[in-house]
C-alpha cells in the first residue's frame, strides 16, 4: 500500500501535485518534492497513454504514488492507466450512485471489479503477475471527483458505495454547474462545497479539494476545516507564479535604476 493510501486511513493530510504538462521531465521534477502524490491530468490536456508510461517510469522509486485523472468515468481508460503502472484513479464528475459504483468498479479486478487482466508493464509485464493481481484490489486508490450540484444532491448514495478512499472537490466544474463559473467564493457555491465536505465526513471518507491557485493560506484553512486529500496547484501555475515573481523583482530593481 502506498503513503497516500495509508495517510489517508490515519486520518492524515495526503498532499498531491498536479501533472498539466505533457513530458514526463515534469512529473519527475515534481516527484523530487515533498508531495505524497502526483497526479496526471488526462481529463483536460493532451496527455497519452504512451507518455503516462513514461512517466510512471520517470517517478518509479520515487516513493510518491501516481495517479491518473481520466478523461471519464470510462472502464477502458481506467485499464489502460493502471496497466501503465498508476497506482490509483480520480474519476471525474460523479453524480450518481450508479456512477460511483462504475468508479470502482474500473479499478478492481473480479469479483470486486471489472478491470481486465493482462501481462501489461503494472505486472513487470508478466514477471509479477500474481503478487500484483493478489494486492491489487486492496491496494488502488479510487477517488471520486464531486464536482457537480447534482452529486450535492447525492452526496449521501454516492458515499453509500464501498471502496472510495477519498473525494475530490473541483471548484471549477462545481461553481459552473451552479451557473456561477469561475465564482469559487460564491456564498452559494461554498454551501455547496460544505454540504460535501460535512457529508464525507459523516460518512467516515476523506474529503478532498483541488486548491487550484497557489494559495498556501488557503491550504492552511481547507485543512482546518477537515480536507485531507489536497491538490496543490497546477504545474503550469507554478511556472506561471515563478515567473511573476522573478521579473516583477528584477523589473523593480530596474525601475529603480533609470
Ligand atoms: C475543477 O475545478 O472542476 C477541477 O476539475 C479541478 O481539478
Ligand atoms: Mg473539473
Amino acid at each position: 500500500m502506498g503513503t497516500t493510501k495509508a495517510k489517508l486511513m490515519r486520518g492524515e493530510v495526503a498532499l498531491g501535485a498536479w501533472n498539466m504538462i505533457p513530458h514526463p521531465n515534469v512529473a519527475e521534477i515534481l516527484a523530487g518534492e515533498d508531495f505524497d502524490w502526483i497526479c496526471v491530468d488526462m481529463e483536460h490536456t493532451a496527455h497519452d497513454f504512451q507518455t503516462l508510461e513514461n512517466i510512471c517510469r520517470a517517478v518509479k522509486g520515487s516513493g510518491k504514488d501516481l495517479l491518473v485523472r481520466l478523461p471519464s468515468c470510462d472502464d477502458v481508460a481506467a485499464k489502460k492507466a493502471l496497466d501503465c503502472g498508476a497506482d490509483g484513479i480520480i474519476v471525474p464528475c460523479v453524480n450518481t450512485r450508479e456512477q460511483a459504483e462504475h468508479a470502482v468498479a474500473v479499478a478492481k479486478y473480479p469479483p470486486e471489479g471489472i478491470r481486465g487482466a493482462s501481462l501489461a508493464r503494472c505486472t513487470d509485464f508478466g514477471r509479477n503477475f500474481s503478487d500484483y493481481f493478489k494486492t491489487h484490489n486492496d491496494g488502488v486508490l479510487v477517488i471520486v471527483m464531486l464536482e457537480h450540484i447534482d452529486s450535492v444532491q447525492n452526496v449521501d448514495d454516492i458515499l453509500s458505495v464501498p471502496g472510495i478512499d477519498a473525494t475530490f472537490i473541483g471548484p471549477y466544474d462545481l461553481s459552473a454547474s451552479m451557473e456561477l463559473a469561475g465564482q469559487l467564493d460564491h456564498p452559494e457555491v461554498l454551501a455547496a462545497q460544505k454540504i460535501l465536505l460535512d457529508a464525507c465526513i459523516r460518512h467516515g471518507v476523506p474529503p478532498g479539494f483541488h486548491i487550484v491557485p497557489n494559495d498556501p493560506p488557503q491550504v492552511a484553512r481547507r485543512i482546518d476545516m477537515g480536507f485531507r486529500f489536497i491538490a496543490l496547484g497546477l504545474d503550469t501555475g507554478f511556472i506561471i507564479d515563478g515567473c511573476r515573481t522573478m521579473l516583477s523583482e528584477v523589473r523593480k530593481k530596474q525601475k529603480s535604476k533609470l
